[in-house]
């Protein structure tokens, strides 16, 4: 894995268009798989997934779970714009000697933006690749001095109904929560990102910070979060909580753990027809199968 670390400015997100983007990375490939700066200073990465070509921004950008903007893969993009994502605060409690909240753009500026292109596998069968820009979880939770009974790291997406009316059901309790044991947290693949393809994140795509875990399925990936605690227990998400024997805590992908309904064998790539064979932890085993070591991950799915 190869990794070319650049300062980043959030201004400059704006600046690269597809077209320019994918120029950039014919270019990168041509030189042999080696990270460079482009020409207007976007660092390119090669990494795991640095051999897929990234998905078209137009499909990441229409096709997306969020059911807080509604259910179906349409409706979060149509509803975007209905989210004010500034001013951002980021509230960070539980078990850490420096509890605090912070403003987005002060959590930017300790936290210098980076490239990395990761393959996204959702729980229904369908996958994208996309070229994020965030910054390592590892390096924001570690200013709030986690104790040693932070087990487990809550994430909190935005509550707000009037913004988001999805959260108006009654099927699902609000806000949207997810979690990952501390050295997941921590691990360096474990991204919060910012933008894509050069840009801020669009609102359907979890504006303004979202959780991003590339060997785990994507519901693991909390959009809008608000608020990071450090806890002693295993937090309840809010899938364990609405469904609790089809969505596990670990959601580690995993082509030999069946879904209770389908098979997670196969998926299909969007934009492609054919079916891809899903890859044991999504093809970051190599990073990451050594978080596991000793379990058994048919019982913790
Ligand atoms: N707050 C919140 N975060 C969420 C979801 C959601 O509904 N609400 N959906 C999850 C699911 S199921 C997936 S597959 C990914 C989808 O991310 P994308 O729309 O950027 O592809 O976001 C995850 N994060
Ligand atoms: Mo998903």
């Amino acid at each position: 894995m190869i990794f070319i670390k650049h300062p980043h400015d959030l201004r400059d997100h704006d600046v690269t268009d597809e077209a320019l983007y994918r120029q950039r990375r014919q270019f990168l490939k041509s030189l042999g798989g080696f990270a460079l700066l482009g020409a207007g200073g976007i660092p390119l990465l090669a990494n795991a997934a640095g051999e897929d070509e990234p998905t078209p921004y137009e499909d990441i950008t229409t096709y997306n779970n969020f059911i807080e903007l509604g259910q179906g893969k349409q409706a979060p993009a149509l509803r975007a714009d209905k989210l004010r994502t500034s001013p951002w605060t980021v509230t960070v409690d539980g078990e850490c000697e420096k509890p605090g909240k912070l403003l987005l753009e002060d959590i930017l500026k300790q936290n210098p933006t980076e490239e990395r292109i990761y393959r996204l596998r959702c729980v229904e069968g369908w996958s994208m690749v996309v070229p994020w820009l965030g910054f390592p979880l590892a390096g924001l939770l570690k200013r709030f001095e986690p104790t040693s009974k932070a087990k487990y790291v809550r994430f909190e997406s935005l509550y707000d109904p009037e913004q988001m009316p999805g959260q108006k059901s009654r099927a699902y309790d609000w806000p949207y929560v997810e979690g990952l044991r501390i050295d997941e947290a921590m691990h360096p693949l474990t991204l919060m990102a910012t933008g894509l393809y050069g840009k801020n994140l669009p609102g359907q795509c979890g504006a303004p910070l979202r959780l991003v875990v590339p060997w785990k399925y994507g519901y693991k990936s909390a959009k809008s979060i608000v608020r990071i605690s450090f806890v002693e227990e295993l937090p309840t998400t809010l899938w364990m909580a609405t469904v609790p024997d089809e969505y596990g805590f670990y959601a580690n992908v995993n082509p030999q753990v069946s879904h209770p309904r389908w098979s997670q064998r196969k998926e299909r790539r969007i934009g492609e027809f054919r079916k891809r064979d899903t890859q044991m932890f999504n093809g970051y085993a190599e990073q990451v199968a050594s978080l596991y070591s000793g379990m058994d991950l048919q019982e913790n799915f």
